[in-house]
């Protein structure tokens, strides 16, 4: 089976009740950006890489466009057989650019499914579980606008919220975490996400201040390094977000035992493929993680929802899907929701959603 032909589109996704607001990123709408490979067989596959706009990652929307501009022509006529072999090739064609290659691994997953008539999860190693954790993630608001959020995630059934802090007095962060506790109290685990907004004088503030409250701190400031050196001030499990860009990254946290678990993104990683070594080395090393990416549609969804349900489920923190944030989906009979949140793993073989025909109109390139 070759790839015969490769469709990139571009498509916008509004934030429901805008802006989105993160320590360095406000967003009213995103460029989502998606692969459709084909192959000489007929059979096709979709990919997408959503950056959550320019500043949230070191990634944007037309980054992603131009890497993959620069990889597809290199790609057409690539026998695929086998994920190894496609990243091999993806790196003799581009240095970097995870985000973008991750958009073709998701793909070249869909369709490797489908040609063996099996689930992406069961090409992932196999699901462990078929309704899969999810957790709610904030936006950064007003104390008393977050605790009322907290009651009703609550009240929906997420085990679990993350509350985004940062870029104001961290005063009122600290008490956006107080009145949360007061809510939710152990019946949702807690993570505060400063989203590198922090300084190191701050966490450690906050963690001080906050000593009789479980939560763990996500990515509170810029680097891996600043994370490392925070680990020993701080009462608080540390978990690496956003400096966490590969695997190599990954390993040194997880040996120098500084890091106590990982926000992790597919994208980021740069497909299904790497995330499978990044599960393995938590698994060996019993660190918990998320499998989530930055924003994106059904089929980023999806493909969080498959490599979530192969992870021991003591260790998965849960897969955060921007369903929630959007209206519609690009399949309407099988687009991948959150109910009680929860996500229950999408059926058939590949990633088991097909975008409706002609949703993101006209490619913007083909190959
Ligand atoms: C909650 N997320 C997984 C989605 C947003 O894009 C940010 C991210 C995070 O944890 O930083
Ligand atoms: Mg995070």
């Amino acid at each position: 089976m070759k790839i015969k032909s490769i469709e990139i589109y571009s498509h916008d996704l509004p934030v429901k009740n805008g802006p989105y607001l993160m320590a360095s990123t406000h967003v009213w709408s995103l460029q989502t950006i998606l692969v459709k490979i084909t192959m000489d067989n007929g059979l096709f596959g979709w990919g997408e890489t959503c950056p959550v706009g320019p500043t949230y990652a070191e990634s944007h929307a037309l980054g992603a466009i131009a890497a993959l501009t620069q990889m597809a022509p290199g790609l057409i006529g690539v026998e695929l057989d086998g994920l190894r072999k496609l990243h091999s090739y993806m790196g003799d064609l581009l240095n970097g650019h995870n985000y973008a290659k991750a958009a073709i691994d998701i793909a070249a997953h869909d369709v490797l499914g489908k040609h063996t008539d099996q689930s992406v999860a069961a090409l992932l190693g196999g699901a462990m579980q078929n309704r899969i954790p999810s957790y709610y993630a904030t936006a950064i608001a007003a104390p008393d606008e977050i605790a009322l959020i907290a009651a009703d995630k609550m009240k929906e059934g997420y085990p679990r919220l993350q509350i985004k802090l940062g870029g104001r007095p961290i005063e009122i962060d600290i008490e956006v975490i107080r009145k949360t506790w007061e809510v939710i109290g152990t019946n949702m685990r807690l993570a505060v996400d400063a989203n590198r907004g922090w300084t190191k004088r701050d966490a450690v503030r906050v963690s001080r201040e906050c000593q009789d409250i479980p939560f763990i701190l996500e990515q509170p400031c810029n680097t891996a390094q600043d994370l490392f050196d925070l680990r020993s001030h701080v009462l608080h499990p540390i978990y690496m977000d956003e400096s966490g860009v590969d695997i190599n990254t990954v390993t040194r946290a997880v040996s120098s035992g500084m890091i106590d678990g990982f926000g992790m993104k597919v994208t980021r990683l740069g497909g299904l493929q790497p995330m499978t070594t990044f599960r393995d080395i938590c698994a060996a090393h019993t660190i918990p993680h998320t499998c989530d990416d930055s924003w994106g549609g059904d089929i980023i969804a999806a493909a969080c929802a498959h490599i979530g349900a192969t992870v021991t489920p003591k260790l998965l923190e849960g897969v955060w899907i921007a369903a929630p944030y959007i209206e519609g989906h690009y399949d309407s009979n099988a687009g991948i929701i959150v109910r009680e949140g929860h996500i229950d793993l999408p059926k058939g073989p590949g990633l088991g959603i097909v975008p409706d025909t002609g949703l993101f109109g006209d490619p913007i390139a083909s190959f």
